[in-house]
């Protein structure tokens, strides 16, 4: 890996890096953003305007301006030597804007001037983009060659570098088992032919332009930020909620579709080394181990000491709660104030069962991918096992359920979405 100060033409100065994300407010995003922050960079990100507020997964890094003049006043008042935390405080700019927009995306770019761009925004599920086929691919294709074009236009091909979010889902029907930088691409829904243009034109404007533009080949990552309706944080939060009596059932549509999961954490810190390299090349990045949708509902249930047995086939197939061991009868919320437990699960339950509608109108069944030249390239090593993941992501979504839970035992009329 080159050292900091070879990665730019720019002469080298003390001033911080700085990073713009597109994508901020989602998952990658934020645990990205903690990474950039963290390295003393400062960090711009590109939020939507929406009717209600979308920077949950970003909140606690962000610092209002206003608390940061008085701390700053006060810091200048005090007598005091001993250095109060001010590691990258206010580091964090957020600019409204939408990949949608070009002339919104060279104002930013030219007033930024960012050294490094993470390209993370997109409209990110598979499912819906067979429903919104047509802004899937103006944001997630034509987006990134917005950014792309901006860079050029503002003549910093020879300062900024560009990550772009590429996905295994560009593989869709598999040619070659697993997958790595050099398998044949076949996607599978609008969503991956969008991410398709997308990894081209970074491998073009490299080409053409000589950006350093590179493309993470990312398999699925998952974490407790993980939007509600991907597969996994759907699992572990269906689960949590009827373990506590909110829900009775998860709905499911293809379990038997296998992933390869990671953790978003360990997947951000490789964004940023794609990025530190003398020469910008494509990578893979997974785990290298698969699983299936089914086992992966096994496992959080394990979690919360429900064991599923299987039954029937097809669209008849159930998840019935075969045992309940003493950890899920620990779960009960430990409050006082309620005189009821709110474990509602006995043995023959069933809790999983299938809606068709969560079917795609094409599937990708497998996908296995070969993060080997990432290993040997970078020494990038996951840290973070699946089922560290998995009770990571269960834990949280238990503790919400259990707020929810204790909120309704005494009376609060609690509502929670249930479209997934
Ligand atoms: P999320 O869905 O969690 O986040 C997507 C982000 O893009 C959100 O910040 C969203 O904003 C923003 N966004 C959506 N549409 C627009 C738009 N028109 N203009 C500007 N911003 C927009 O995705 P992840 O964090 O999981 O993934 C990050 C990137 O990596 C995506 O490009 C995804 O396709 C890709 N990827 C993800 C993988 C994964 O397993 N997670 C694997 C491989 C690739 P808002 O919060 O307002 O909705
Ligand atoms: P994916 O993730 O399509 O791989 O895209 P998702 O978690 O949505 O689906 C994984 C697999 O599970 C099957 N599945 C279901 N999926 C959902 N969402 N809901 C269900 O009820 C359900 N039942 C079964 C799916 O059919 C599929 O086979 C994710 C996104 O983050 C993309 O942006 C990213 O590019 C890829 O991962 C890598």
């Amino acid at each position: 890996m080159s050292s900091p100060s070879t990665q730019n033409s720019e002469p080298v100065t003390n001033a911080p890096k700085k990073a713009l994300i597109t994508g901020i407010t989602g998952q990658d995003g934020s645990y990205l953003a903690e990474l950039l922050l963290e390295k003393g960079y400062e960090v711009h990100g590109i939020k939507r305007r929406a009717s209600s507020f979308n920077t949950e997964r970003i909140d606690h890094l962000y610092q209002d301006p206003h608390e940061i003049a008085k701390d700053s006043e006060s810091d200048s008042h005090s007598t005091s030597h001993i250095t109060p935390n001010t590691k990258n405080r206010g580091a964090l700019f957020l600019h409204y804007g939408d990949l949608s927009d070009s002339s919104n995306l060279i104002r930013l770019i030219a007033e930024i001037k960012p050294d490094e761009v993470y390209n993370l925004a997109a409209q990110s599920h598979v499912a819906v983009s067979f429903e919104s086929p047509e802004y899937t691919a103006d944001v997630d294709a034509l987006g990134t060659l917005r950014l792309l074009e901006a860079i050029r236009f503002l003549s910093l091909e020879k300062k900024t570098r560009f990550y772009q979010a590429s996905t295994s889902e560009l593989y869709g029907l598999v040619q070659e088992i697993p997958q790595k930088e050099t398998t044949p691409f076949y996607p599978r829904s609008p969503y991956a032919v969008a991410k398709l243009y997308a990894y081209w034109i970074t491998v073009n404007y490299r080409e053409a332009y000589g950006i350093y533009a590179c493309n993470g080949i990312l398999f699925n990552h998952e974490s407790p930020r993980r939007g509600e309706t991907f597969v996994t944080r759907k699992i572990t939060r269906a689960l949590a909620n009827i373990s506590q009596g909110l829900e009775e059932c998860l709905y499911m549509g293809n379990l038997d579709a296998k992933r390869d999961w990671g953790h978003a954490k360990d997947y951000v810190r490789m964004q940023w080394m794609m990025l530190q390299q003398d020469e910008p090349q494509d990578y893979v990045i997974a785990t290298g181990v698969q699983y299936s949708v089914r086992e992966f509902i096994e496992k959080s249930a394990a979690q919360l000491g429900i064991k599923i047995r299987w039954e029937g086939e097809g669209l008849n197939e159930v998840g019935i709660v075969e045992s309940l061991s003493t950890k899920y009868s620990e779960l009960s919320t430990n409050n006082s104030a309620l005189q009821t437990s709110h474990l509602a699960l006995s043995t023959g339950s069933i809790v999983v069962r299938i809606d068709p509608r969560y079917f795609r109108p094409a599937e990708v069944e497998t996908l296995l991918g070969d993060p080997s030249k990432a290993k040997e390239d970078l020494g990038w090593i996951p840290q973070i096992t699946l089922d560290e993941m998995i009770d990571e992501m269960v834990t949280h979504d238990l503790d919400q359920a259990k707020r929810h839970a204790l909120l309704k035992a005494n009376g609060y009329n609690v509502e929670f979405s249930k479209e997934n």
